[in-house]
């Protein structure tokens, strides 16, 4: 069984999501560089080891990158999610972690990296915003996109509702990408991503509810 860590810096509902897919790995820590997050306490209430490693006890991105490295190795992790996950990673860390680190990120990528997604897609008036699951290079947001789901933009959306029809397609997205990989079908070859057996999808629009 492939073991996983999971990254977050909040409330963790992206994490909630994937500890109660029953995936077909060991979650073996939820680690998060904010020790107020909420998440943690759900991590434990679940009988996940929750770990808070502050990121301001630390003298350099690099200094912090490591002691995140050294926890994740007393792990033994096969897959680190980012899950919410608020912190640049430093190059020398994603490289450690190439092809088996990936994050969850509120916008349909390559529009709109960075923060405050939705309120800059109803700024620019598009019709679809969505979610996107990538494979983390040293630019942000800029890896190869494994999965996306779209969601319309309603008359009347406001960043806050917006951003809960994006949630929700988050909360189905990330399980499902994650036991891909779990099962060994997604694997990044180069900057390619492939996934072995994928069912073909007709039509618009049916991501995610057709996968
Ligand atoms: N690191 C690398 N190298 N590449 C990516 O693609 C990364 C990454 C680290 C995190 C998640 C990401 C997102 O989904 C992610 C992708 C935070 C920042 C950031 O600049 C950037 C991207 C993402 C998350 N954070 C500020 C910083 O100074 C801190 C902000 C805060 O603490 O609130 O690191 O959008
Ligand atoms: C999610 O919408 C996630 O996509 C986003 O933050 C939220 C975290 O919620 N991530 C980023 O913006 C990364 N920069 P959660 O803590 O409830 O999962």
């Amino acid at each position: 069984m492939k073991r996983y860590v999971i990254l977050i810096s909040g409330r963790g509902s992206n994490m909630e999501a994937l500890l109660d897919a029953a995936l077909p790995g060991l979650c073996a820590a939820v680690i998060s560089n904010r020790p107020d997050a909420a998440g943690l306490a759900a991590a434990a209430s679940r009988g996940v080891g929750a770990v808070a490693i502050d990121h301001r006890g630390f003298a350099s991105r690099e200094a912090f990158d490591a002691a995140l490295a050294a926890e994740i190795e007393r792990h033994a992790a096969d897959l680190v999610l980012l899950a919410g996950f608020m912190r640049g990673l430093t190059d020398s860390f994603v490289h450690r972690y190439a092809g088996r680190l990936m994050n969850i990120h509120p916008s349909l990528l390559p529009a709109f990296p960075g923060i405050r997604t939705h309120a800059r897609a109803l700024e620019a008036g598009v019709r679809l915003h969505g979610c996107s699951v990538h494979f983390v290079t040293p630019a942000l947001d800029g890896g190869p996109i494994v999965a996306q789901a779209a969601v319309p933009v309603l008359a009347g959306d406001d960043e806050a509702s917006l951003g809960r029809r994006v949630l929700d397609e988050e909360h189905r997205l990330f399980p499902r990408v994650a036991r891909w990989f779990l099962e060994e079908r997604l694997h990044l070859v180069g900057a390619r991503v492939q996934l072995a057996g994928e069912t073909a999808v007709g039509g618009a629009l049916h991501v995610p509810h057709a996968l």
